[in-house]
């Protein structure tokens, strides 16, 4: 029997308000491009976003890559939170200030439900900061497993002052 590998292909936020925010956003996006389970499918505009929680904190650079992977969504998820790590990223406040967030946005068309990984990202919908930039690497009808087509919900998001950083 042959071993046969299957290319997913999933989206991850990303996200930094510490510590060079720009610089961080741009190397963790090198990062996980070389990762040997991914390949890079493409990586969207940067944008400048305020805050959303805590509202004593810096504004935030956000983006989204799109990847192709081997990885299992687990497995995708553990790579990311070890490149956060490696980004000095502390976790001491729910929606606080970080170096870097790394989100597993969708994952093929799939609904995962567990203790540690929800995908859709719970709070995509309600994010300009995650469906715009995403809007950037993905087809318009991208199905947002449970939720709709990626257009449809980015008709229904207001634009959150979100603005696109001119590099
Ligand atoms: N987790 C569950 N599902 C996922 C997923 N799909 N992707 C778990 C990544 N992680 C997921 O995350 C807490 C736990 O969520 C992880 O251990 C993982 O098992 P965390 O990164 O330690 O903590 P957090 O990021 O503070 O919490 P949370 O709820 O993930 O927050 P978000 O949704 O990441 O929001 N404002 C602007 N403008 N831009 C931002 O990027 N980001 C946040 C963080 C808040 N406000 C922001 C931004
Ligand atoms: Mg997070």
């Amino acid at each position: 029997m042959t071993a046969v590998s299957v290319w997913g292909e999933a989206y991850i936020g990303l996200g930094s308000n510490l510590d060079e925010p720009l610089r961080q956003v741009l190397s963790a996006a090198d990062e996980i491009a070389q990762q040997a389970q991914i390949r890079k499918l493409g990586l969207s505009a940067l944008y400048g976003s305020a805050p959303v929680g805590p509202q004593d904190q810096p504004d935030y650079v956000n983006a989204v890559m799109r990847v192709a992977t081997l990885c299992t969504p687990h497995e995708l998820l553990a790579v990311l939170q070890q490149i956060e790590n490696q980004h000095g990223r502390v976790r001491n406040q729910r929606w606080g200030a970080r170096t870097l967030d790394l989100d597993l946005l969708l994952y093929a068309e799939e609904i995962i439900d567990t203790a540690d990984l929800q995908v859709p990202h719970p709070e995509l919908i309600r994010r300009a900061f995650v469906l715009y930039p995403l809007a950037d690497v993905a087809p318009a009808d991208l199905p947002i497993p449970g939720l709709g087509v990626l257009a449809d919900l980015l008709a229904a998001c207001p634009f959150q002052g979100l603005h696109r950083i001119e590099l």
